[in-house]
């Protein structure tokens, strides 16, 4: 008996019950993962007890020896995993992460171009009800309304116009890759930094199956526990020129105490990351994107910009005539676990949706393969096509139940 159970029986038998959910769903949110049993050992280390306020070597109290060693780790393994000069790891989530980077580079009132948070982008990108659009004048670029791409030369036209501070390129809801090359010589041309989102992708990049921003970015914000596969957390790289007023902004313009613990997690991530392995998982997690897609579209199902390049898809739900909304739940019913999620030019509010956003890394994570995917995407065709029907969500249920406990999921079963 584990001594939370003993010590405190209802906050551990929520924690089993998850632990069961996530065994016997497919979590296809584009945004999750499974991180492993050594990142989560990390996380929840004795480092969850001490205050760090300050950076390696230049702390506000005592005690940082061993917190001195684990940041500098982390900051090492950062760097050499993304191949860019400076790297602040305390970042406690990647919205901290956007923010810092904003006051490390303009003014409240300056101008910022960032892809428009409906057809794909963040609320950190300038939607009028985070604080980036509040503090900050948000040019929004879209995507071109046939193909669903981003539109580069609406995008330089834009830029040319707004003559923004930074461009910000990056996305939430985005198939296909972005081209960091355009992007970096719109922003230098304009005079603009160009600052890189790369949070949903950062694993593709590590694992090199999605071109990397470092040479072109000014400025990258990642999370580190989507496609990385790390503990819920953020960063910011960029080059030495940058790095005062980069850190600066972290601590103590944003934020005080570093989650060490959670630092401790992404040291572990990083390493994990850097291995050759890492490499093989990325790949497979873009072969089984491709693969899924197919058989949704084989199933009958219309995909945003026809398909995808990385870890996610955006399946139009209008071309079966329900919600985005409706399409999750039938889902959920069926232990299929996905978000809904607006389309571009959507005629739905963002609570409805017309959209539902899938992605592969975690099952990529429990070791399904493209065959898996094939039959993923037939127990989705087959949910959609008949959302209300309580037999049919009942049997894929106990189909895919029975599947998923075959895959173990890391963090779990090889903890237990
Ligand atoms: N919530 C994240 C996602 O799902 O993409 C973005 O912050």
């Amino acid at each position: 008996m584990s001594v939370l159970s003993q010590r405190d029986p209802e906050i551990a038998a929520i924690i089993a019950d998850e632990r069961v959910r996530q065994v016997e769903s497919l979590e296809m949110i584009a945004s999750e993962n499974y991180a492993s049993a050594a990142v989560l050992e990390a996380t929840g280390s004795v480092f969850t007890n001490k205050y760090a306020e300050g950076y390696p070597g230049k702390r506000y109290y005592a005690g940082n020896q061993h917190s001195d060693r684990l940041e500098t780790l982390a900051i090492e393994r950062a760097k050499q995993l993304f191949g860019v000069e400076h790297a602040n790891v305390q970042p406690s989530s990647g919205a901290e992460a956007n923010m810092a980077a904003y006051f490390a580079t303009v003014q409240p009132g300056d101008t910022i171009m960032g892809m428009e948070l409906t057809q794909g982008g963040h609320l950190t990108h300038g939607s009028p009800v985070n604080f980036s659009g509040r503090l900050y004048n948000f040019v929004p670029y879209t995507v071109d309304r046939e193909a669903e791409v981003i539109d580069m030369a609406e995008v330089r036209r834009l830029a040319r116009e707004a003559k923004p501070k930074i461009i910000v390129a990056g996305a939430t809801a985005y198939p296909r890759a972005i081209d960091f090359v355009a992007f970096g010589e719109i922003a230098h041309e304009v005079g603009a930094a160009l600052m890189v989102d790369m949070s949903h992708i950062a694993g593709l990049v590590a694992g090199g199956m999605h071109l990397s921003p470092a040479p072109y970015a000014d400025i990258i914000t990642t999370t580190t526990h989507k496609t990385l596969r790390g503990p819920r957390g953020g960063m910011i790289l960029s080059r030495l020129e940058r790095a005062a007023a980069i850190d600066s902004a972290v601590f103590p313009g944003t934020q005080g105490g570093p989650h060490l613990h959670s630092i401790a997690g992404k040291a572990v991530c990083f390493g994990e990351a850097l291995k050759p392995e890492f490499k093989d998982y990325a790949r497979r997690i873009v072969e089984n994107a491709a693969a899924l897609a197919e058989g949704l579209i084989a199933g009958g199902l219309r995909l945003v910009s026809g398909g995808t390049d990385n870890h996610l898809i955006l399946v139009d739900c209008n071309a079966k005539g329900i919600s985005g909304l409706k399409a999750q739940n039938a889902l959920q019913a069926a232990n299929i676990v996905s978000n809904r999620n607006t389309i571009p030019y959507d005629q739905r509010s963002a609570y409805i949706t017309s959209g539902l956003r899938l992605g592969t890394p975690a099952l990529t994570s429990r070791g399904m393969g493209k065959d898996d995917m094939k039959r993923v995407a037939g127990w989705i065709a087959r949910v959609l096509s008949d959302p209300d029907g309580e037999g049919v969500r009942e049997a894929v249920r106990n189909e895919v139940v029975e599947f998923a406990r075959a895959f173990p999921v890391p963090g779990i079963s090889d903890a237990e």
